[in-house]
């Protein structure tokens, strides 16, 4: 089933997603839903509060929609970041930022993320280049932020400033 997706300045965006503390079938539909989705979206990730599920859960594909090779959930990850390897820039879009809008984000080049699986196995590895950008992506959203967060204000108002624009035409 597909889920409406969330989009800013959407408030809700905003919450703290709470831990998933029971991996039941409720969870396995929902995890299974939000593939589907992210895959129609034509995205490589998703997170629970992006479908206005507000639990620490998050779907991942790098390999894409056409591919679908590389599915995975993660329940409650936590992500270390490994400070040695310093930081990447990469160019970011979100399923929920209207308008297509992608810009560059100063992210960890290397992260190590703990979750659980759908087996509530838990689950360790260590990531970088386009996963490390991903998961923090993803995990950003269960904490309520959003990438546009991370950019300057004259960006940020820029872009807010398209949409504001955007939606005032839509209205004539
Ligand atoms: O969380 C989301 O909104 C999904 C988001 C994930 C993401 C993409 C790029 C960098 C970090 C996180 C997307 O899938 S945006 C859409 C997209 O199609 C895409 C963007 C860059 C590379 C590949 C796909
Ligand atoms: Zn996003």
């Amino acid at each position: 089933m597909l889920l409406p997706i969330l989009k800013f300045p959407d408030k809700r965006l905003t919450q703290v997603s709470k831990e998933v503390t029971e991996i039941n079938d409720e969870i396995k539909t929902l995890a299974k839903n939000m593939l589907e989705t992210m895959y129609e979206a034509e995205g490589i990730g998703l997170a629970a509060p992006q479908i206005g599920q507000f639990i620490r859960m998050i779907v991942i594909d790098l390999s894409g929609p056409e591919e679908r090779s590389d599915s995975m959930v993660l329940i409650n990850p936590k992500l270390t970041k490994i400070d040695d390897a310093g930081e990447i820039s990469g160019e970011e879009g979100c399923l929920s930022v209207p308008l297509n809008y992608r810009a560059k984000v100063k992210r960890s080049a290397k992260v190590i993320v703990e979750a659980v699986d759908l087996d509530n196995k838990p689950v360790k590895f260590e990531a970088e280049d386009l996963m490390s950008v991903c998961l923090q992506h993803e995990v950003d959203h269960l904490d309520g932020k959003l990438f546009i967060d991370h950019l300057s204000m004259l960006k940020r108002g820029m872009y807010t400033s398209r949409l504001a624009n955007k939606a005032k035409k839509e209205k004539l």
